[in-house]
């Protein structure tokens, strides 16, 4: 089931038609061109430019054929990981599936959460997310589960922080 990642030439070949003026890197633009998340709708920006952030080794801001190679073994893998957990097939995942999605990676979360996760990622009657976003929120949790780990050193699940170290802790992961 799982798609397994395709070889070194068919890979060159996917940067090669991605890479659409030629120029051996890819664009925020060119990559999202490249990418479908399943419905007629654009890849989300916003996603691109995240991962671009974390691929871009060199800060060129696009990203070169190395760069390219890490950046689709992340989304072959995290397209693996959705496509588990999407168990109707229906190409998005629901509530109950993204609650089992969660838990397995460690999560524990409350309804309320789940709700509110479902209403900033999901679609507009927030039922559903679709894989790019579910991958936006993915990295969006880790980020700041990351930040709060660095504040709760002792592993209570509870931090106390000031208002600058909390504006400096969500401007990163909101901007
Ligand atoms: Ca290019
Ligand atoms: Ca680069």
């Amino acid at each position: 089931m799982a798609t397994p990642m395709p070889s070194e030439a068919d890979l060159y070949k996917i940067f090669g038609a991605a890479d659409k003026d030629r120029s051996g890197q890819i664009s925020a633009e060119e990559l999202q061109k490249a990418l479908s998340n399943g419905t007629w709708e654009p890849f989300n920006m916003k996603l691109i430019k995240m991962m671009i952030g974390m691929f871009d080794r060199d800060g060129s801001q696009t990203i070169d054929y190395n760069e390219f190679k890490q950046l689709w073994k992340f989304i072959n893998d995290w397209l693996n990981c959705f496509r588990q957990y999407d168990a109707d097939r229906s190409g998005s995942i629901a509530k109950h599936e993204l609650n089992h999605a969660l838990n397995s990676f460690g999560y524990r979360l409350s309804e309320s959460t789940y709700h509110l996760l479902m209403k900033k990622f999901g679609d507009p009657t927030g039922q559903s997310i679709i894989f790019d976003n579910f991958l936006l929120l993915c990295v969006t949790l880790q980020g700041a589960t990351s930040a709060f780990s660095a504040f709760d050193v002792e592993r209570k699940g509870e931090i106390k922080i000031s208002y600058e170290q909390f504006l400096n802790t969500i401007f990163p992961l909101v901007a």
